[in-house]
């Protein structure tokens, strides 16, 4: 694997001139990737705050197309440990940031600029936000699912593109909580497949699951597809960028984090023709948060990718750098591979 040299490709103030009023942008990453009229476009998590207040943290909140803003007061009724939420004593929480979804393109795959298009929350379930896109082309169009963030819950939403310029909400394809979904790029069987990530919290842990779907809309016979282990990936995992079609299977990037929220990447190859059975699996991450735009950050320590465009066996892996920068790598599929083992009796049912 080899980092761009440009790293960090884009930042928070690359997007700055986006937001309006007292909005600042304090992260851009984890975009969704596609190749679309020989441009490379991303689809940006654009993560904005208020300025912050002393004695109080200003929550923005998407609501009618605008965005309002909720009062919380340091005073110890709120956790503020984590930079990503506040956590009431009663169960509540806000994420401290609103994030929309914008578009940015690159002729070269390296210098991108915005082009003031993209999806932007509007309230009720994305009234805390929309997130981590995942985009993939099937049948002449652009999916994307990505996180819809509100009171309701953290629920996976699917919209449609065929320019990057309008975007057709689909609606919510599966209820809360659940997010990290993505698409497979066609029918496998006569039927669409979607990968997902249910937060169970009672008795199992947050792993990876998949589902199929006659129509991309409505999603069934759900199965757990990967677990977490020790090491790296025990405390949760969820798929990365599009599974992409190789000579051995699915080649699927994912995200592993342990009990101290270090982030890395890993892969699963799944079966060709059966894509509920993982056939390999990373022993260890490819990719660990080991430069410095990857340690220090909004949330350091942490390497997060939605989108990867493959040529051939060559990918372009485009990720979150500690949940605030977007850095570039480069791999071959071969590579990525060779670092796997063979799951023993994957499951068949
Ligand atoms: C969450 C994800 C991402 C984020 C990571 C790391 O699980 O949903 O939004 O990049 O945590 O903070």
């Amino acid at each position: 694997m080899e980092y761009c040299s440009s790293n960090p490709i884009i930042t928070a103030s690359d997007a700055q001139r986006l937001s309006a009023g007292k909005l600042k942008v304090i992260g851009a990453f984890n975009p969704g990737a596609a190749q679309f009229n020989g441009k490379t476009v991303l689809l940006v998590r654009v993560a904005e705050q208020f300025e912050p207040e002393t004695g109080c943290m200003e929550i923005p909140i998407a609501k009618d197309g605008g965005v309002t803003r909720l009062k919380i007061a340091k005073d110890g009724r709120y956790d503020f440990g984590d930079p990503r939420v506040i956590a009431g004593r009663k169960g509540e929480k806000y994420l401290t940031s609103l994030s929309k979804l914008l578009v940015a393109q690159s002729d070269d795959g390296v210098n991108f600029s915005f082009t003031g298009n993209g999806i932007i929350p509007q309230g009720g379930y994305e009234a805390f936000g929309a997130e981590d896109p995942r985009i993939t082309f099937i049948d002449g169009a652009y999916y994307i699912t990505y996180t819809a963030v509100s009171a309701m819950g953290v629920c996976v939403a699917l919209a449609r593109t065929s320019d990057f310029v309008s975007f057709e909400r689909l609606g919510i394809v599966l209820p809360p909580d659940n997010k990290d979904a993505v698409l497979f790029p066609e029918k496998i069987g006569g039927k669409y497949y979607m990968l997902h990530r249910p937060s169970a919290s009672e008795f199992a842990r947050p792993e990876m699951w998949i589902a199929e779907s006659e129509d991309l809309i409505r999603w069934g016979n759900h199965r757990r597809l990967c677990g977490v282990r020790d090491g790296w990936d025990c405390a949760r995992i969820g798929a990365g960028p599009a599974p992409v079609k190789t000579k051995d299977g699915w080649l699927t990037v994912y995200h592993g984090a342990d009990e101290d929220n270090r982030y890395c990447m890993g892969a699963l190859l799944l079966d060709p023709q059966k894509p509920w059975i993982v056939r390999k699996r990373s022993e260890k991450p490819f990719m660990e948060p080991v430069n410095g735009y990857e340690t220090d950050g909004f949330f350091g320590g942490a390497v997060f990718s939605c989108g990867m465009i493959a040529s051939g066996d060559k990918l372009r892996i485009y990720y979150g750098a500690a949940d605030d920068k977007i850095c570039l790598a480069y791999a071959d599929t071969d590579e990525i591979t060779a670092g796997m083992s063979d799951v023993a009796g994957g499951t068949d049912n």
